[in-house]
């Protein structure tokens, strides 16, 4: 057996978010966020689950960094509510009780020597904020603006990796193109590149406002996230190597390539472009970004956080496969699972872990970051102690990562796990499981339980040897 090891500074980790773990809802003076009004709505989660309590990490969270200590991990990355610790979202009030809470939270960690990594925005948008159209709307970046700047004049001194928006894939698409997570209303053909367009500039202003006011005094980095998985063309036909690449652009440089090279990906301009005209609009359905917004936009991540799961296959097909204008219509693919590829209970995730190299290497090339971090990666199953699923899954994709750090020599320097806890996995409740430690949901105090799987990252963690 060989083995090969990671950096002696490689931080390794897990993750979670506000609304996946705190519960506390609407304890103290915390406002409502979209996703607690919409999953207090019928029928819109698995088994109506909501996240009024989940893993009631508002109150736990000193059990969940002794969990993190124990297991010998180096860094934790969670995210801030913006609705508890601005109750509308606007600067008129400040919920102090929030502000103790994270508080609390960062001098836990670093009394346990564990380096935080907080997302600004994990999908917990004020309710008042929606109301006045949410992620459709170019001024919601000001407000993201000046929640930013609360968080760094408050927290500023603890924290050395800032994440602005996690995951504006799933945002702007389930949200607002398709409906099926807040604010729920299907908006397909447009709703998907409007909300992209304000979530790029909301992340720029974030990063302006830390350079301009808080970068000499804090010196720490903020950085885009996005999920990008790696996707393979279904056969070698030009067609489909030419989907597969524009299916790239459409899940993963829509979102990315505006901050890293300033503006949309070139094939997605003349797609919209083309469909639009088609359709009879005398303009593209994809807003356009002005001369001055490029230049405000380009260049603002000083990481990548990049979120990997699955690969997909990519077919091509003519744009008339779909019926109506809809991002799917305009990226014109076919998206599918290999079937002789591992499926975790979740039907969407299988464990393609080459994939996971390939697209470190796109990324790489493409965006040239200077540092990349693997914000998310994990395994879904339903829960179980013995969790050996989730054991091969992590060591294949470990094993990759770490191909790409020693053999591609690309500047990998973290990994956090998708997830420390067991938690609210949004439209599908408390279904799927994807914790490196079990968390008991029918008992009032939320027992946690080490599962195999986190022995197992332990012991690498600690000798940061992998054996092929
Ligand atoms: C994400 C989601 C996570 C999910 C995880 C598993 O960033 O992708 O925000 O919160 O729980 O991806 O589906």
């Amino acid at each position: 057996l060989a083995a090969k090891e990671f950096p002696e500074d490689f931080l390794f980790g897990a993750a979670g978010a506000a609304y996946q773990i705190e519960g506390g809802w609407d304890e103290d003076d915390k406002g409502a966020s979209y996703w607690d009004v919409f999953t207090h709505i019928p029928a819109k989660i698995y088994n109506n689950d909501t996240g009024d309590v989940a893993c009631d990490s508002y109150n736990k969270y000193k059990e969940d960094v002794a969990l993190l200590k124990e297991l010998g991990l180096k860094s934790y990355r969670f995210s801030i509510s913006w609705p508890r610790i601005l109750p509308d979202g606007t600067p008129i009030k400040i919920n102090q009780a929030g502000v103790d809470y994270y508080l609390n939270l960062l001098k836990e960690l670093k009394a346990a020597g564990i380096e935080p990594i907080v997302t600004l925005y994990h999908w917990d948008l004020p309710q008042y904020l929606s109301d006045l159209g949410g992620w459709l709307n170019p001024q919601i970046a000001d407000y993201f603006g000046d929640f930013a700047r609360i968080c760094y004049k408050l927290f500023g001194d603890y924290v050395k990796y800032w994440i602005t928006m996690n995951e504006p894939s799933s945002t702007c698409v389930n949200g607002y193109e398709q409906g099926i997570h807040p604010p729920g209303v299907p908006l397909p053909g447009a709703g998907a590149y409007q909300c992209a367009y304000v979530q790029v500039l909301a992340h720029a202003k974030a990063w302006h406002i830390y350079d301009d006011e808080f970068r000499a005094q804090q010196n720490g980095k903020v950085g885009l996230n996005n999920v990008c998985n790696w996707l393979y063309p279904k056969s070698n036909s030009t067609e489909d190597l030419a989907a597969q690449d524009r299916a790239m652009e459409f899940t993963c440089g829509l979102y990315v390539n505006p901050v890293w090279n300033g503006n949309w990906p070139q094939v997605i301009i003349d797609r919209v472009n083309y469909t639009s005209q088609k359709q009879g609009y005398s303009f593209s359905r994809l807003p356009e970004f002005t001369p001055v917004e490029i230049d405000y936009i380009n260049g603002t991540s000083d990481f990548f956080a990049l979120n990997i799961y699955t690969s997909y296959l990519i077919e091509n097909v003519a744009e008339e496969a779909f019926p109506t204008p809809s991002l799917d219509q305009d990226a014109a693919y076919n998206i599918s699972g290999d079937p002789s590829w591992t499926q975790s209970d979740a039907a969407w995730l299988y464990s393609v872990p080459d994939g996971a190299r390939k697209v470190i290497n796109y990324v790489n090339e493409k965006y040239k970051p200077s540092e990349i971090i693997i914000t998310e990666n994990g395994w879904a199953d339903l829960g179980q102690l013995a969790d050996q699923g989730r054991i091969s899954y992590l060591k294949d994709y470990l094993s990759n990562i770490l191909d790409a750090i020693l053999e591609d020599g690309i500047n990998v320097t973290g990994y956090t796990t998708w997830s420390l806890l067991d938690n609210f996995e949004w439209t599908d409740g408390y279904l799927y499981k994807f914790g490196l430690v079990q968390v008991d949901f029918n008992s009032a105090n939320r027992t946690r339980t080490i599962k195999d799987s986190a022995r197992w990252y332990q012991n690498i963690t600690s000798t940061r040897q992998l054996f092929d």
